[in-house]
């Protein structure tokens, strides 16, 4: 880095409590107790308005969490790769995840990082707290995006939609990727209860967020807030793909 060389300007912006988007060239990295020769970047946490953190985090040779991630009695967490290759523990359970690959580790089920590569491997990061329903318990899941069959979204075929975990009603919340072709849009501009934390995989868009209109690219991340106004037209020449969080399955609670 050193002196910079222009006008200091960011892209960034954060509303707290509404929304934010956070381009790379924005983060910095965080010390967290447990990554040996990770680079970690905090997104959404509390002091944002969100009830979830979200990471990056950068695995670099020898990357890893020896003494586990979440594992709290009322704490569940999901790791996606975004580039690389992982190894991902569930207490005693090992996965080898690719790009696309993703673990979801329910409440009081640690979770293992280790990259298996010489080079970097980065991985969407997250926790939040549990909302347990009686008779009903989350399991350890893990698959990888690129198996998951894209199914059309709201009857628009230049929208395709993946779910990563389980419908269950055990589940209180569950990722999914959002892939528009260019030109295409969400079919309304949706106002929602719910929160997400979305990781742009690809491409380019405009996204409405409280009907304000920002240009957002590959890597920015973006929070929405509770009742947060948002749509997007995917713009460019590639497909605009997102990763994002979304509780589902609860009531509210009074
Ligand atoms: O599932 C969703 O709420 C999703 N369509 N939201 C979004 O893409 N901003
Ligand atoms: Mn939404």
């Amino acid at each position: 880095m050193g002196y910079p060389n222009d006008i200091l300007t960011s892209r960034a912006v954060v509303k707290h409590g509404l929304y934010a988007v956070i381009p790379p060239e924005g983060r910095v990295n965080n010390v967290i107790p447990g990554f040996e020769n990770v680079t970690m970047s905090i997104l959404s946490s509390p002091g944002i308005g969100a009830k979830f953190v979200d990471y990056i985090a950068t695995f670099h040779k020898d990357g890893k969490n020896e003494k586990g991630f979440g594992g709290q009695e009322d704490i569940e967490t999901f790791v996606y790769v975004v580039e690389g290759k992982m190894e991902a523990k569930a207490d005693d359970e090992t996965f080898v995840l690719e790009q696309g690959g993703y673990l979801y580790c329910p409440p009081s089920v640690k979770m293992y990082l280790k990259n298996l590569q010489d080079e970097d491997s980065r991985v969407f990061l997250y926790k939040q707290k549990h909302t347990p329903l009686e008779g009903h318990k989350p399991w350890v899941y893990a698959g990888n995006s690129n198996d998951i069959e894209e199914v059309i979204y709201d009857d628009m075929e230049n929208v395709h939609i993946q779910d990563l975990l389980p419908t269950d009603i055990a589940f209180d919340m569950n990722f999914h990727i959002l892939t528009f072709d260019p030109a295409a849009s969400h079919p309304f501009v949706e106002t929602h209860y719910q929160q997400h934390g979305a990781y742009l995989l690809s491409g380019e868009g405009m996204y409405n967020l409280d009907n304000e209109w920002m240009p957002v690219k590959k890597e920015d991340y973006i929070f929405m807030g509770p009742y947060c106004l948002q749509a997007a037209y995917a713009v460019g020449r590639e497909k605009l793909s997102y990763v994002y969080s979304k509780d589902c399955n609860r009531d509210v609670s009074l």
